[in-house]
């Protein structure tokens, strides 16, 4: 008998209505242009929705929310939000929010949920933390999270002595991209993109479905970039919105990427299309790089890819004829194959050939304002941390992954015996591990999960706290590293419904009750904020009237062409060959690996966003559920004839491991090539409390039950999985 048993939250309805869809009509105009209303009160927000953290006005008349616009100063959005930013509003008004404190009891043998006060959920974690603490160790605590809103739990948790925090944003999305430009340049890419794709002359964009991946501030970019008649090289299996812009459209055979920039490699430094200076200059390991690619050919790459030796000679000419304003795009989801920190080291060398790292029209060098941290007693040592479980498997690992976090917490000696989750729906987020998660669950003496909605993870807690929503809370300020640096305030606009509160208070709550008081020595986090404000010259009065600023930079946004560069990298220079990697035992320069063959009668299994929807946490939003209720799943028409499938005809998918997945509507389209299938991320959510998403359109995590492990940081591939079409009985 499980000590816990998954419970499917189930809470009580009503819907609204909402706004139109469609690469820049799915970004609504800021509040200069919007139609106005007098009497609306504006109180600033960073957009939560997703997390490219546009900043923007909360607009309301007698504490109803109206709409949310773009802050027009602002260069994450430039004054318009997208689909998801204006269905923010749905957030707040979903009637399936989480607006209690919950605690897992067992009533006539069955184990259930039961609303409970604040002091009675606040105590029971504070007693199991303590007994773990006892019994165990301080640092026996782990935390998965996603989000900023995690800060104010990690603070309290290295302040209670527990410093294993993790995130799918590294080991299940952005991980191998940052290792590869970190191994090559010696510092990753960040969040925004550092790419300054408005001043490119060529942008090569490899996956990256920009258009349907709605960030904001690169849409806009990318936009411009196209309007100014830059080269736009799409490489993607499937016809995506940004390869129906390009003027190259490259349908690659799935998992074949390196073959084709081993080409290119090929083609720019065999045509000296490659920029000399800088790469005498800046970089190391060019005669090695130059002997290593001599074999692979524009025509080698095309037995591998299927695209053709003129494409790829004439791509790799517009790419070298652009220099250095060209830029191959380093993605952000790139857990594709297991082999994709290799991708990503040869994408950071294409890079590092066309001269465009720190070049313009090709990566700034980005700045922060660099808020200083509001003053707190230092944290105790504690007596393990992720590294312990991250780096026995993965030294080179900058982040704690994910995996590792939770294979240490399962079995009978598991090191890990209480977790807090926050912000992240673990059984969706991470492919293949439904039955380890349940395994560990199992081993904790206590599960937190913080969220704001009865999502699938809440279903494995013990304890369910209600957050309020970005709309309802003061939150850390936004001081990301971009082209200008800027601060950006998350301020309440409304007050929290239900008995939801806000991460710092909860976080504060439990901080004083473990004795840890200390660690929030102020009453409001308002005063934090207008602290750190200060100390920068300006203050949380101020931010409060404009919500953005923008600060002059201190340094330059590119390399002085006649300046010595010192890279922090080991050698100091751009690594094309990569000793780090040789000394761990991988191959120094990127080789290409066949993907392993699809079986006869399966299809490769790919996914990707929809412009309505943010992974699986907004298909409950009543606004954005009217947008896009459902996913479909596209089918070549080749396969369709085979399976007598028409748009709009119901199936099911089936992997190799026999889950079956919901019925989904089928799209028949050219745009997907016969060998795959297209099925956007998020939908078929099994928690029952999510009333409107529950059992619309089919799960894409539950069907990658075979991902592919990069060797290098730990990442999942989910690109290897495969599935067949069940069209009875649907
Ligand atoms: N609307 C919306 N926008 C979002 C998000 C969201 O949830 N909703 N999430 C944000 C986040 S966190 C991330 S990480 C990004 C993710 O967005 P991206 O970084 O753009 O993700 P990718 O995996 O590169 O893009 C998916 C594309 O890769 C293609 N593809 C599949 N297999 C291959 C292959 O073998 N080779 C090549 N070259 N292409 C292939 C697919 O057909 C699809 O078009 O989106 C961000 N933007
Ligand atoms: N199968 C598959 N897996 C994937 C991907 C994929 O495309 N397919 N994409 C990968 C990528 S790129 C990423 S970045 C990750 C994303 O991984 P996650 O961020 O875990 O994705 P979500 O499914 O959106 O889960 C977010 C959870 O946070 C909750 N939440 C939302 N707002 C708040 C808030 O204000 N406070 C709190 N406390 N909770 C909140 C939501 O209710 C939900 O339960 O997933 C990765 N995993
Ligand atoms: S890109 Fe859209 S969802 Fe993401 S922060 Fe900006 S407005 Fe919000
Ligand atoms: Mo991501």
């Amino acid at each position: 008998m499980k000590r816990r048993d998954f419970i499917k939250l189930s809470l009580t309805t009503s819907l609204g209505a909402v706004a139109p869809l469609s690469l820049l009509d799915t970004l609504a105009p800021g509040a200069a242009h919007a139609s106005g209303n007098a009497n609306a009160t504006k109180t600033p927000t960073v957009c939560n929705m997703c997390f490219w953290k546009c900043a923007g006005f909360v607009q309301q008349t007698d504490n109803t929310l109206w709409k949310i616009t773009g802050n027009d100063a602002d260069l994450h959005c430039q004054g318009r939000l997208c689909t998801r930013g204006t269905g923010g509003i749905g957030a707040y008004t979903d009637p399936d929010r989480l607006t209690s404190p919950l605690l897992r009891v067992e009533e006539n043998g069955r184990q259930t949920f039961k609303p409970v006060s604040w002091d009675q959920a606040l105590n029971f974690i504070v007693e199991r933390l303590n007994r773990i603490k006892e019994n165990h160790g301080a640092d026996r605590i782990a935390m998965f999270s996603h989000g900023d809103g995690a800060s104010h739990f990690r603070h309290l948790l290295r302040a209670f002595g527990a410093d294993s925090d993790s995130h799918p944003s590294y080991a299940q999305c952005r991980g191998p991209r940052d290792m590869g430009f970190q191994l090559t340049f010696g510092e990753g890419v960040g969040s925004p993109d550092r790419t300054d794709m408005a001043n490119a002359r060529c942008i090569v964009l490899i996956g990256s479905h920009i258009g349907e991946n709605l960030h904001n501030g690169q849409v806009q970019t990318f936009t411009r970039a196209i309007e100014q008649g830059a080269t736009i090289i799409t490489v993607d299996p499937r016809f995506s919105v940004a390869a129906s812009k390009s003027r190259y459209w490259l349908p690659i055979k799935p998992g074949t990427d390196i073959a084709l920039l081993l080409a290119w490699m090929h083609v720019l430094i065999g045509e000296q299309l490659y920029d000399r200076d800088y790469v005498t200059a800046h970089t190391r390991g060019f005669a090695e790089l130059q002997q290593y690619i001599r074999p692979y050919t524009p025509e080698w790459a095309y037995t591998e890819t299927g695209i053709d030796p003129d494409t790829i000679r004439a791509t790799a000419r517009e790419m070298g004829k652009a220099a250095p304003a060209s830029l191959v795009h380093p993605g952000r989801h790139v857990t594709w194959y297991g082999d994709d920190t290799q991708r990503s080291r040869a994408i950071a060398i294409i890079n590092a050939l066309l001269g465009s790292w720190g070049r313009e029209g090709g990566f700034y060098i980005p700045e922060r304002v660099g808020l200083p941290q509001y003053p707190t007693p230092p944290y105790p040592q504690a007596r393990s941390s992720w590294r312990d479980f991250t780096h026995a498997k993965y030294p080179l690992a900058h982040h704690a992954v994910t995996n590792t976090l939770l294979d240490a917490s399962r079995g009978d000696d598991a090191h890990y015996k209480g977790w807090f989750v926050y912000g992240t729906n673990l059984p969706t987020t991470m492919p293949g591990i439904r039955e380890q998660l349940k395994q560990a669950v199992d081993q904790q003496e206590l599960v937190v999960v913080i969220d704001v909605q009865p999502a699938e993870i809440t279903g494995y807690a013990d304890v369910i706290l209600p957050e309020c929503s970005y709309l309802e809370r003061y939150d850390s300020l936004r001081d990301s590293p971009e082209r200008q640096p800027s601060l950006a305030l998350t301020m309440p606009a409304i007050t929290p419904r239900g008995d939801s509160k806000p991460g710092w208070w909860i976080a504060k709550q439990l901080g004083e009750r473990l004795g840890l008081g200390a660690y929030f020595p102020w009453n409001d986090y308002s005063e934090v904020l207008d602290w750190q404000l200060k100390q920068v010259g300006s203050s949380l009065q101020e931010m409060q009237a404009v919500g953005h600023k923008a600060f002059p930079r201190k340094t330059a946004r590119y390399f002085a062409d006649d300046e010595p560069r010192i890279f922090p990298t080991p050698s100091g220079k751009i690594e094309l060959y990569s000793s780090t990697l040789k000394d761990n035992g991988f191959d120094p320069l990127p080789t290409y690996t066949r993907p392993t063959a699809v079986p006869s009668g399966f299809y490769r299994l790919n996914y990707g966003r929809v412009a309505a929807h943010t992974f699986g946490r907004t298909q409950n939003n009543p606004l954005l559920y009217e947008l896009a209720p459902e996913n479909v799943v596209w089918i070549n028409p080749l396969i369709a004839t085979e399976f007598k499938l028409r748009s709009g005809d119901y199936v099911r998918l089936k992997n190799p491991d026999g889950i079956i997945s919901n019925r989904v509507r089928v799209r028949v389209t050219e745009r997907v090539r016969p060998d795959s299938v297209y099925l956007p991320h998020g939908f078929g959510h099994t928690a029952k409390g999510l009333r409107l998403a529950h059992g619309k359109g089919a799960d894409d995590a539950a069907l990658m039950t075979r991902p592919a492990i990069d060797p290098i940081m730990g990442g999942t591939g989910m690109r290897t999985n495969v599935v067949t079409i069940l069209t009875e009985g649907v």
